[in-house]
Order: structure tokens, then sequence, then C-alpha cells
């Protein structure tokens, strides 16, 4: 079942005034989710754990109707008690070694990297995939350290082709500032040219506010999805 996610558009909720406004979270992930998001991932970093759980069952409830794996950031413990398909870790969380001995192998572990001794690492721990970032500055991380653009990014999947089997297999998204007026020029310039020497595409896009922050959040989700289904044209 892991195995077959697909990453294409997968969206990271955000329940801040800036960015969620008044609007109640497990309603707007619905509205994505009918707009046409492949994966969710529930990102709070001010709830207590009670508030936590109870909004990771409620939105675990909406993705299941919709086939769409749920990934809790950052807390294991909350994955644990509801019981949903993973984790999203990042360098300062608990290290993916010691979430797949509490997880188990069917379990989903994504990690956040931003250079390719990060990814190597993330892959030898046995991610599942990499959050690849950041892309481009964003005020919805402001505290990011490590924007990468596209050359870094390009480098870790670069990295990643050349390495071992693992490396090769693990499937990736990247994220930090993408939205419907750059997502496909993004995915054009991380696609591999079938005759180049680094056949390694990214697998997703993962986006925030281009979303979250919408007034019609179904009508962006699904726009996103057009847009990354759609070759682009420069002319
Ligand atoms: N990690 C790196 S950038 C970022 C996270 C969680 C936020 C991306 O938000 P947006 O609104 O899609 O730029
Ligand atoms: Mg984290």
């Amino acid at each position: 079942m892991k195995n077959q996610v697909d990453y294409s558009l997968y969206l990271v909720t955000d329940s801040t005034e800036a960015i969620l406004g008044s609007r109640d979270l497990v309603e707007v992930v619905e509205k994505a989710l009918l707009g046409g998001v492949t994966v969710v991932q529930y990102r709070d970093k001010t709830s207590d754990t009670g508030d936590l759980i109870k909004t990771a069952k409620a939105l675990h409830e909406r993705c299941r109707k919709h086939n769409v794996p749920l990934i809790i950031n950052d807390r294991v413990d909350v994955a644990l008690t509801v019981g949903c398909e993973g984790v999203h870790l990042g360098q300062d969380d608990m290290n993916v070694t010691e979430a797949r001995k509490l997880l188990g192998d069917d379990k989903i572990i994504g990690a956040t990297v931003s250079s390719i001794d990060e990814a190597r690492i993330a892959v030898e721990r046995g991610s599942d995939y990499l959050g690849i970032g950041t892309l481009y500055a964003t005020s919805t991380k402001k505290n990011t350290k490590d924007i990468i653009g596209i050359n870094g990014i390009r480098k870790i999947l670069h990295y990643l082709h050349s390495a071992e089997e693992a490396s090769k297999k693990i499937k990736t998204v990247c994220i930090g500032g993408i939205n419907a007026l750059n997502v496909q020029r993004v995915t054009y310039q991380l696609q591999a040219p079938s005759d180049s020497s680094n056949p390694k595409s990214i697998d997703g896009v993962a986006v925030v506010s281009a979303i979250i922050g919408a007034q019609d959040v179904e009508q962006a989700a699904a726009n996103l999805k057009t847009l990354l289904s759609t070759p682009p044209n420069f002319a």
C-alpha cells in the first residue's frame, strides 16, 4: 500500500491566523481533498496533545474516504494513537531509525532534507520519501535557513540517482513557495529529460498557503492538479 502512494500534490496544513484565519481546518482539508490533493500532512505547532489527536482523528476520517494517506508532522506518538498512515520528521525531530522501530515497516516515514548529507542519512535510516527544501523563501515558514533553490534540489536528485538502490527508489517532493504561478516551471525544471544521465525526477510538490490560504480551497487544489497534469507552454 505505502509503495503505491501518489505524492504528486502533497498538502501540508497550517492552522495559523495568517493562513487558515477563522476557518475550520477539517472543513478546509475536506475541500482540498475534493479538489484532488493526494497526500495530507497535518502540521500544527501550537495545539496541545489532546487537540492534536482530536483533529488528527477527524482529518483521518476525511482522508480515508478519499483514499488519501494522512501523515502527522513531528509527532510519532500522535500518529500511533490515531493509527494514520505515517509521520513527517524534520532534522530536529525524532530520528528516522527510532521512528521506524516504533511505527513498523508498513507506515510511511518522510524526512525533511536540505543537503546531500541529510538526504544520504535519511535514506540510510529507512525513510520512504524526502521533503526537499526550502525551494523558495516563504512567509509560511519564516525560520528557514536553507533556501536551496532549483539547483540545490537538482543536486540532491542527482546524488540520489547516483547512490545505492534505496536512494534511486526513494520518493521526493519539494517544498517552499510553490503556487499556481510557478508550479509548472518548478516541475518542468525538476523533471529529468529522458536522455539525461540523471533520470530522477521530483515525484510531487508540497504546498501550504497556495491551498490552505486560498479563498476557494477546492478550486485552488483542482487548479494545481490541472497544472501538474498539463504540459507547460512557456512560449
Ligand atoms: N518547510 C519548508 S518551507 C515550508 C515548510 C513546512 C512551508 C511552505 O509553505 P508554502 O506556503 O507552500 O510556501
Ligand atoms: Mg518537525
